[in-house]
């Protein structure tokens, strides 16, 4: 068979992708199951800037994994098979990926879409392929498509487009364009005046197409299931006369329904370049009109515009139903492609519930939001770290004293030194070689009910108390039968003869009405217990958890920010630990970075400072 003339895809054709296109291979595998190929009729990838992997897409609805190569080579040499190149390569690739892919004989097809190829390497490309009897669609083209058979990556658009022209099954005419986007329209104009496409092939815009027209035509010509052929030349260059030959050489035969695009170009005064590179006419031969007059001189079926060229079209086609020529086939539904998930949900026909909600920040849009404030107006304002952790946490905007409070718990409870068992926790893992984050994570662990977390358990006894209407000696009596050290009291090594200097503080702030402008019912109470307590040993001050949980939760309740029961949820839901954890965090990861600047070793213990208390038989038989 003459390779020129041979079929360029059947329903068994194999083809290897260049390039990320996940997208588009979904798209050609798609039209594979709706044309109910057996097999996919794409075998692998490659692309050079990924090592080899596998990709995941979807055949019908099973998923398949095809394998994606980084050398072209090892590509055509895993999948001999493949006949067809559809390369996404860009202009400035295309040249040596398709040099490079010519050289494996099994190749009879690439499909180059890249726009913009200089027209030297587009040349050369043709001469070589020529030699090899490969056939080039392109460059600058969306493809060609043969419906039932193969589809050249984005040709004929998305699933509904497809159907809609009927692309699944194949009609009996073979047209040629030189437009990828014209490409379908004609699909569609031939789905309504004909039992459809038999095979189409979008050539590019270029001046130097890989193939021809008349390459296409005559292998339409020369194919018995093709029984009408469809021209869309345009303006510009003489490869139309050159049909325009073919048909009065005979070389033509079969009805030819031609147009060429561009009439609208002789109206304008001016020299005009349409879309394409080679769209433009530079001599009076090369005009639209000047082409169609041609045309329909020669014998093809030239309509008097574009609106009619579907009646015309329809006309041919009749007539050759009415000759028997073509038989219509009953038509046989297509299976149904699963739609994707995404395309579903932007056509608005699917909903699913959400997996997760949020309703603290928004990131999708131009700006980020917290809380539905964008970012610019949080800086604009000024709202400083207080205000922000108000957003993100409360998802208010709190009075600025409010803010202010934040900040200084946040500047109070940033450190305590290196000798209170988080700090440590996080030194020692540091010197033991672990990374920030570990060694921070190892000081976090160490918050909890005696150490840094007992601002919710504060919060929450203090508060139960004052609702239960407890005096704050019948609290204390009652928290002593309970056998529990109440939370938010008592301090390691502070007392009332050392002061905590940051309770000092936050106190100063929270009780001067100039600054705090609010009620600290909470914090007076909790006064008073510290009074009791203190009475009876020194060191059971309000401590610092203590100090921080009774304001904020005279925050929450008396700044008229908060229903009651938001601001039970707050203390319920862990937002008071969180203020000396994200404080804390501060010191951590200072003590992290000062041992690696100070290049200390792994740490030991020492034995002098561990007793060691094993029972005392188990001793003896050790030390025997
Ligand atoms: N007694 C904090 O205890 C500490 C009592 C109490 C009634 C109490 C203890 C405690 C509650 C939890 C709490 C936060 C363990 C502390 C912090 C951050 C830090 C840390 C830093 C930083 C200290 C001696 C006698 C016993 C006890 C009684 C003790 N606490 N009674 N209510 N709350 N507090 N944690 O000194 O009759 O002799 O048997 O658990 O609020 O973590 O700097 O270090 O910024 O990093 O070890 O400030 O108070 O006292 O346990 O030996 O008790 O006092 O029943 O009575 P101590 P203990 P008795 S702030």
């Amino acid at each position: 068979e003459n390779g020129r003339l041979a079929s360029l895809f059947e329903k068994k054709t194999k083809a290897i992708v260049w390039g990320q296109q996940q997208k588009a291979i979904q798209g050609m595998l798609d039209f594979d199951y709706v044309c109910q190929r057996d097999q996919p009729s794409v075998v692998a990838a490659t692309y050079p800037f990924t090592g080899d992997h596998k990709q995941k897409f979807y055949f019908g609805h099973k998923e398949i994994l095809l394998p994606s190569y980084k050398s072209i080579a090892k590509a055509f040499q895993s999948h001999p098979d493949a006949t067809v190149m559809v390369t996404f390569a860009s202009m400035r690739s295309v040249y040596e990926t398709v040099m490079e892919a010519m050289q494996f004989p099994q190749l009879k097809v690439i499909a180059i879409i890249a726009e913009g190829v200089p027209e030297n390497q587009t040349r050369k490309l043709i001469k070589v392929a020529n030699e090899k009897n490969i056939t080039i669609i392109g460059p600058a083209t969306v493809g060609g498509i043969k419906p039932g058979s193969f589809k050249i990556g984005n040709t004929g658009g998305m699933m509904d487009n497809i159907l809609a022209s009927k692309l699944y099954r194949p009609g009996s005419v073979g047209y040629v364009s030189r437009s990828g986007g014209m490409s379908n329209e004609i699909n569609n104009i031939l789905a309504h005046n004909t039992n459809g496409v038999f095979e189409g092939v979008a050539i590019g815009g270029d001046r130097y197409p890989g193939s021809s027209y008349m390459d296409h035509l005559l292998r339409y010509e020369a194919d018995p299931r093709v029984k009408m052929m469809v021209l869309l030349g345009e303006l510009g260059g003489v490869e139309e006369y050159k049909i325009v030959r073919a048909l009065q050489e005979k070389k033509l035969t079969k009805p030819l329904v031609a147009w060429c695009i561009g009439t609208c170009a002789d109206h304008i005064t001016s020299e005009v370049q349409f879309g394409h590179a080679g769209a433009s006419a530079n001599a009076k031969s090369e005009t639209a009109a000047a082409k169609n007059a041609a045309l329909r001189a020669a014998g093809a079926s030239v309509p008097d515009s574009f609106d009619d060229f579907g009646i015309e079209i329809a006309k041919v086609y009749r007539d050759l139903v009415e000759k028997g020529v073509i038989v219509e086939q009953e038509e046989v539904p297509p299976p149904p492609v699963p739609m994707d998930y995404a395309w579903a949900r932007e056509l608005g026909i699917i909903r699913k519930p959400a997996s997760f909600m949020t309703s603290i920040c928004d990131e999708r849009g131009e700006e980020l939001l917290y809380a539905g404030v964008p970012i610019s107006r949080v800086l604009e304002e000024d709202m400083g770290v207080g205000g922000v952790l108000s957003l993100l946490w409360f998802q208010k905007r709190l009075p600025d004293y409010a803010n202010k409070f934040i900040e200084i718990c946040l500047m109070l409870t940033a450190d305590h030194g290196p000798a209170v068992s988080g700090a440590h926790n996080t030194i020692v893992c540091a010197r033991a070689g672990k990374d920030l984050i570990s060694s921070l994570v190892s000081g976090l662990l160490t918050i909890g009910d005696r150490f840094g977390g007992a601002l919710d358990g504060a919060a929450q006894t203090f508060a139960e108390a004052v609702d239960k209407g407890l005096s704050p000696m019948q609290f204390v009596n009652e928290q002593r039968r309970l056998g529990n050290l109440i939370p938010g009291i008592g301090h390691r090594v502070k007392s009332i003869n050392n002061p905590d200097k940051r309770v000092e503080i936050l106190k100063k702030f929270a009780l001067d009405r100039t600054k705090f402008k609010q009620e600290t019912p909470l914090l007076d109470y909790a006064l008073k217990v510290e009074q009791i307590t203190t009475s009876k040993k020194p060191n059971l001050i309000l401590n610092v958890d203590g100090a921080i949980a009774t304001i904020f939760v005279d925050i929450l309740r008396q700044s008229g920010m908060f229903t009651a029961q938001e601001a039970q949820e707050a203390i319920e839901i862990g937002m008071l630990n969180g203020l000396f954890v994200l404080g804390r965090s501060m010191g951590f990861i200072g003590h992290y970075l000062d041992q690696r600047r100070l290049k200390q070793g792994l740490y030991r213990h020492p034995w002098d400072d561990i007793t060691y208390v094993l029972p005392e038989a188990e001793m003896d038989r050790l030390c025997g």
